[in-house]
């Protein structure tokens, strides 16, 4: 049997008949070819690659782009949607999308040139192209400003110095969005700009990080860049400044408050499901009212973070959303989806500790999902620089 849903405030009555189809087969996809696999990638430290032109087939990479790059052109409701059961399934398959999409392919579509637009997006869209972002250094994660990776004007070329750490697809990239730090031609200061940056491009190698304990199903590693020379029509003429990367991380963001919401969902499932069944004292464990307590707890989380996301996502669609509100959105779901995912190892009892059940792969995974993109702290502060008007990341 699929997944029953977790709606428990009829969140389903506030879609259109479009929406509920996308998240209907969505929910399919993920039943039929997620969760029969994605253990074994998870225990194997491998990311299933197969699902990727499915994914593509599915119109899931880059969704909410313009059909005349080969994007499905939903709205952000629907890309919230998808992420949602994506998540449900793995936040690693989650993350791959999450990455092409509005961290590689909106950029492009967003700052890029006709030219540039023309030549990545409909590839991306069908999983011909992989795409990675390069925001985070070893020295400088949530204080992203602060980067070193330098570009210089070379004739008609850049020359990329430096290296990004903890880069999702790192290894199996065709091309990264690079974020560094350049003084163009006639510019008097230099500033942060973005790069394309293709795999095959001599002084740039990627290593990958072995040994995660979190997001197992995803690749992640390192791009580097060592007199990296790139054509001067890599630039993404666009943007300039810190607000280039950070607001292809609002779209990322976003995503990310439903998929940890489809996490905590599936986590919650799986402990009302083995409640009902595990007896401990003559009674199955869900009529101790410890137990009930935490399930009551789990479910108006979630309920909590449904209606919030589906807020948010209408906010996108009229184009009303503020930064700030993503960050909130991001923050609490993420946070309580791990809080969540903890209180349903604990229910599994000692089950709870192996990859039979789905709950201590969320758990791990949260973990990373509750650092990237914006730690959970740093969600907080800029929520409460807004508020407040004090900003505490001033010098
Ligand atoms: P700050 O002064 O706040 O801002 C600099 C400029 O940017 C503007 N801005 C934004 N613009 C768009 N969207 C946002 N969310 C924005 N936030 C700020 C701001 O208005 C300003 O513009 P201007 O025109 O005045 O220059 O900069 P700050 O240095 O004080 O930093 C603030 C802080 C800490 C909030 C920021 O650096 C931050 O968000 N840090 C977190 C870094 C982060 O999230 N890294 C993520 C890396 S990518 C990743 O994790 C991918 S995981 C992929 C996966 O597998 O799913
Ligand atoms: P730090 O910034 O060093 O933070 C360490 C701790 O200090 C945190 O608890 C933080 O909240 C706290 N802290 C920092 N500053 C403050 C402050 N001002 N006030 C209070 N507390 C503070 N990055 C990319 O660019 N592209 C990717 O594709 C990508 N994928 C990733 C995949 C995975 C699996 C992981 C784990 C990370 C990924 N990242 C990626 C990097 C991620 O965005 C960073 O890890 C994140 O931004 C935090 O940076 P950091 O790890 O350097 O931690």
């Amino acid at each position: 049997m699929g997944f029953p849903g977790v709606d428990y405030f009829d969140v389903d009555s506030m879609l259109t008949d479009d929406e509920r189809m996308a998240r209907d087969q969505a929910r399919h996809f993920v039943d039929n070819e997620v969760l029969p696999i994605i253990s074994e990638h998870f225990n194997d430290h491998t990311f299933p690659a197969h699902l990727t032109k499915q994914m593509a087939d599915l119109g899931y990479l880059g969704c909410y782009l313009p059909e005349e790059y080969g994007c499905a052109g939903v709205n952000n409701v629907i890309y919230g949607l998808i992420m949602q059961e994506l998540e449900r399934g793995d936040s690693g398959v989650r993350s791959f999308c999450s990455v092409q999409t509005s961290l590689c392919m909106w950029p492009i579509f967003t700052y890029g040139t006709e030219e540039q637009r023309r030549k990545y997006l409909p590839k991306m869209a069908t999983g011909e192209l992989i795409g990675a972002f390069g925001l985070t250094e070893p020295d400088y994660g949530s204080d992203a400003g602060s980067m070193i990776t330098r570009a210089r004007v070379e004739g008609d070329c850049f020359v990329l110095n430096g290296a990004k750490m903890w880069i999702t697809n790192a290894t199996v990239a065709d091309l990264a969005v690079v974020w560094a730090k350049v003084k163009l031609t006639g510019e008097e200061h230099e500033a942060i700009r973005g790069f394309i940056v293709e795999a095959d491009t001599p002084g740039f190698s990627t290593l990958e990080t072995h040994n995660k304990f979190s997001l197992r199903a995803s690749i992640t590693g390192e791009l580097i860049f060592e007199d990296c020379r790139i054509p001067a029509a890599n630039l993404l003429p666009g943007v300039k400044g810190l607000a280039g990367p950070l607001s292809c991380l609002n779209q990322a963001r976003y995503g990310i408050a439903w998929g940890a919401t489809g996490s905590a969902m599936a986590c919650y499932q799986a402990s009302l499901d083995y409640a009902k069944e595990r007896v401990q004292f003559h009674k199955p464990i869900a009529a101790h009212q410890l137990v009930q307590h935490k399930l009551a707890w789990m479910l108006t989380e979630i309920t909590k973070s449904q209606l919030m996301v589906m807020q948010l996502g209408r906010l996108k669609d009229a184009k009303k959303l503020r930064h700030q509100q993503v960050s909130m959105a991001k923050a609490n779901c993420v946070g309580r989806a791990l809080e969540i995912a903890r209180v349903a190892r604990d229910i599994h009892g000692a089950n709870g500790i192996t990859t039979e059940y789905p709950v201590i792969r969320h758990m791990l995974n949260l973990e990373s999902v509750n650092t990237y993109e914006g730690t959970y702290d740093i969600h907080q502060l800029i929520v409460a620089r807004d508020i407040t008007g004090q900003d505490p990341f001033a010098v």
